[in-house]
């Protein structure tokens, strides 16, 4: 059976176990990284030279970076539906999954950093606020994309939808009261996310506490 080996509580491993189980494929999942550890052993720097996670174990072959491990098991399972093959349609999911990663995640980066993975006393509010600005500023394209389609990249959910999914969400669900961030409004992004949360699978592995 396929092995993912990642703590559940990270984005990147959120996007592969969240496209298994929409598309129907089982795996089994090994908690590493973070509290969990592992990652700096020997054993897992020879699959993963990055200490990172995730990384997954298909047979003999195995492979890290999120988006690719997403583009490697959407295609080989055949999962045209969330992978379109028209080379078009195939670039613009490819597209948001780039855009997530280099994008609207890390200008999110600090804000989930320093709210949740920072002591209350070592917190910079001015940092984290701009932080949730700038994420702002790159999820007000996503909010104007969703005007006139239910996801991203049409009428289905796609990887894109999925790569982009696992930021937005902690970005409507971080505590940013806490320093007196008040969110723009994005009536079309929380529609989306409304049809994401109807979804079992976005349920199941990102709609959780973030830690
Ligand atoms: N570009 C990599 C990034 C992987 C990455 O940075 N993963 C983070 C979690 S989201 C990680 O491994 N952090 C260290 C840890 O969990 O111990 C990917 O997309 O797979």
């Amino acid at each position: 059976m396929l092995k993912v080996w990642g703590r559940s509580t990270s984005s990147n491993v959120q996007k592969v176990v969240w496209l298994c189980d929409e598309i129907g494929l089982p795996f089994e999942r090994i908690d590493a990284g973070g509290k969990f550890g592992r990652v700096n052993e020997p054993e897992y720097r020879a699959m993963n030279p990055n200490g990172r996670v995730p990384t997954i174990v298909d047979g003999d072959f195995v492979l890290w970076e999120s988006n690719t491990i997403c583009r490697y098991l959407a295609a080989k399972h055949g999962a045209t539906s969330v992978y379109p093959a028209p080379l078009q349609a195939r670039a613009d999911t490819e597209r948001w999954m780039d855009w997530a990663s280099t994008t609207l995640g890390p200008a999110l980066h600090q804000a989930f950093w320093g709210l949740i993975r920072t002591p209350a006393a070592q917190q910079d509010p001015a940092a984290i606020r701009a932080s949730a600005e700038g994420a702002a500023a790159a999820l007000s394209i996503v909010d104007a994309r969703l005007a006139d389609r239910p996801f991203l990249c049409g009428d289905a959910l796609t990887l894109g939808d999925i790569a982009v999914g696992v930021h937005a969400y902690r970005w409507l669900h971080l505590p940013f009261d806490r320093v007196d961030y008040v969110r723009p409004a994005v009536p079309n992004l929380r529609r989306w996310h409304d049809q994401l949360a109807a979804r079992p699978p976005y349920r199941k592995w990102v709609m959780i506490e973030i830690v």
